[in-house]
């Protein structure tokens, strides 16, 4: 019976003390991320062919938003493209806050041209790799996105690599996405999506 004695013994002294016990978030305290997004048309080369893009802080891709799981995301949106916009944080749940999504005409009205607008929403239930993009016209097509990585404090695999590399992937076109769109709709597209011969 000794024997058993000290068996459960080890059982409850390893559960209650030496093993770990799940931590919500590690200890995290959540933080107020401030972003700050001026969209405007800029002139690139990104593979070489000058062409106007439009652009988030004047890069292509736009930068990489990048908090942890519980923050808070402000993103100011300041539109300097000359057109109205209008930012989505694609697939962000938007709990509580579903005029935040970004979707013009469902979610809220455009923001004019030369205007700011800030959104704000926390990101309390969900990790991953995202993306933002404008929800506006063809703008993303454009370039008018970029990478959004909610981090989870409690990634149990954390320890298992070393770092994380963002590959975005996208067409890309050496035309106007505007005068893309005109030729896709026309009957003499046959439907057949823009790309194969620009
Ligand atoms: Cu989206």
């Amino acid at each position: 019976m000794a024997f058993y004695g000290i068996f459960f013994f080890y059982i409850i002294f390893w559960t209650a003390v030496v093993s770990p016990t799940p931590i919500l978030n590690r200890g995290y305290i959540p933080k107020t991320n401030n972003i700050d997004f001026t969209i405007e048309k800029v002139t690139l080369a990104p593979d070489g062919f000058t062409r106007q893009l439009s652009t988030v802080n004047g890069q292509f891709p736009g930068p990489t938003i990048e908090v942890n799981k519980g923050d808070r995301i402000l993103m100011k949106i300041r539109n300097k493209l000359g057109e109205s916009t209008a930012m989505h944080a694609h697939g962000m749940l938007q709990r509580g806050t579903p005029w935040f999504d970004g979707v013009p005409w469902m979610a809220q009205c455009v923001i004019p041209d030369d205007y700011e607008f800030t959104y704000n929403f926390t990101v309390a239930d969900q990790v991953g790799t995202h993306w933002y993009h404008a929800h506006e016209t063809m703008q993303y097509v454009d370039g008018v996105f970029g990478a959004l990585i909610i981090h989870d404090p409690d990634d149990p695999f954390k320890s298992e690599y070393d770092e994380e590399i963002i590959v975005m992937l996208n067409d890309y076109h050496h035309t106007n996405a505007q005068i893309l769109l005109k030729q896709f709709l026309t009957p003499e597209s046959h439907g057949e999506e823009p790309g194969k011969k620009d």
